[in-house]
């Protein structure tokens, strides 16, 4: 009740300036957000939990409750899910295969993950995947798909041919297409020689794993930039102009992690370039601390501005919007709600913007208004907005969501001592 009385003098302030807030509602029920699903064990997966996280990214901390099995991190997502408004999708890598068979990489199938296609059914959501280059022998060289030995090479464009199945097979299912995302670690620790050649060799590969024909309506392939990652601080072979030269010319989307950039770089002004090359884009909204971290995203400057590039222009509609993130030293489910709740409330932010005014100030060069009416919608009461949006998607509105995740803790998360 009290909810809905700050909505209406919220909704009557911001109809002042011309600006819908129930549209802005309606555009918010139709964003799915794609949670990752990594954050619920420290990126280890089922297939080789017992490997150590390798492709030179790294989680820290050590709190209790770690999902060590796929029920146990469907049930975590449960509970997650059940604290975030509207329907979202789940992100999902190869290592979270859930059978009982010992199958590698490239052996990998669509019965490998029915389980998942069956959960994700039941709740109307859809799935993106990702094939896994990183944790396992084939990859202790610090190069998989571009490597030099053929072997290792083959094994990875194997991995990736059947991830690209895999996710045909989950947009099949689901009647959503999947977002396929490629993303390789390969690089050099010391300055190479030849940075040539190993772009070659991914380039080739690409186009073998590509070549292979899945239903574009069912699965969208992807390609992952980085800057560098630990252990290969040098050079990475699939660098920002790599990827996107590649997606570009190939005819899939590229991928724009925003920890992947040097530390002063953004990538909210990166997405109205990218999308004039490319037909869709797909985003992993990160938080790098000084490096590529990958801290819990929080409602700051650069998550404001992302949304505001999807928004202003409706890029959004071309972009699939994904977390990438993983923190260990806090609660991993309270992480999951807080992220996507914070891209969403980003996002419910740029949809309260009076667009069209702005846009016609900034043609005419009027700067003084552009800045003046910028500021002040920053102190708007959003916040009722939100609130208002919570409650009538039945989630807990504002830090209400917080006891429920420390229940789930003390019942649940705290008897996960052992690794199984
Ligand atoms: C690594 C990339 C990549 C991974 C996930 C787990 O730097 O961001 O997207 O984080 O695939
Ligand atoms: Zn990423």
């Amino acid at each position: 009740m009290k909810t809905l009385k700050a909505y209406e003098l919220a909704k009557a302030q911001y109809a002042e300036i011309g600006v819908d807030t129930d549209k802005a509602l309606d555009a918010m029920q139709k964003l799915s957000v794609s949670v990752n699903c990594w954050q619920g064990d420290d990126v280890l997966g089922f297939l080789f939990a017992d490997t150590a996280l390798s492709g030179g990214i790294q989680t820290t901390g050590n709190y209790l409750g770690r999902a060590r099995t796929a029920s146990e991190l469907r049930a975590d997502l449960d509970v997650a899910l059940s604290l975030i408004p509207g329907t979202h999708r789940l992100n999902l890598h190869a290592i979270y295969a859930d059978t009982s068979e010992k199958v590698d990489l490239n052996e990998l199938e669509p019965k490998h993950f029915a389980s998942w296609v069956d959960w994700a059914k039941e709740r109307k959501m859809g799935l993106d995947f990702n094939p896994t280059c990183f944790s396992h022998p084939m990859a202790d060289s610090g190069f998989t798909i571009s490597s030099s030995d053929k072997n290792i090479r083959d094994f990875w464009i194997e991995h990736c041919k059947r991830a690209r199945r895999i996710g045909e097979y989950f947009g099949k299912s689901l009647n959503s297409k999947c977002v396929t995302n490629h993303w390789f670690p390969d690089g050099y620790k010391d300055i190479p020689v030849d940075r040539e050649a190993p772009r070659q060799r991914m380039a080739a590969a690409l186009d073998e794993v590509f070549a292979d024909k899945v239903d574009k309506n069912y699965n969208l392939d992807a390609l992952e930039s980085k800057v560098f990652g630990i252990g290969a601080e040098s050079y990475t072979v699939s660098s920002n102009e790599f990827a996107l030269g590649y997606a570009a010319t190939r005819d899939i989307a590229y991928c724009l992690d925003a920890g992947h950039f040097h530390p002063t770089e953004v990538i909210s002004d990166k997405i109205s370039s990218v999308l004039m090359f490319t037909k869709e884009l797909l985003l992993h909204v990160s938080r790098p601390v000084r490096w590529d971290s990958d801290h819990v995203v929080i409602f700051d400057d650069e998550l404001n501005a992302i949304a505001q590039s999807l928004v202003r222009t409706n890029l959004i509609e071309r972009t699939h919007v994904g977390l990438d993130y993983f923190d260990a030293s806090i609660n991993r489910i309270a992480a999951w709600v807080i992220g996507v709740r914070n891209m969403q409330k980003a996002m419910l932010k740029a949809y309260l913007e009076p667009i069209d005014m702005l846009k016609k100030l900034e043609l005419e060069g009027d700067y003084t208004s552009r800045l003046a009416l910028v500021e002040e919608l920053k102190s708007y009461p959003f916040g009722a907005v939100w609130d208002y949006f919570c409650e009538k998607n039945n989630v807990p509105v504002r830090e209400a969501w917080l006891s429920q995740v420390q229940d789930y803790e003390s019942k649940v998360l705290a008897s996960r001592r052992i690794n199984i």
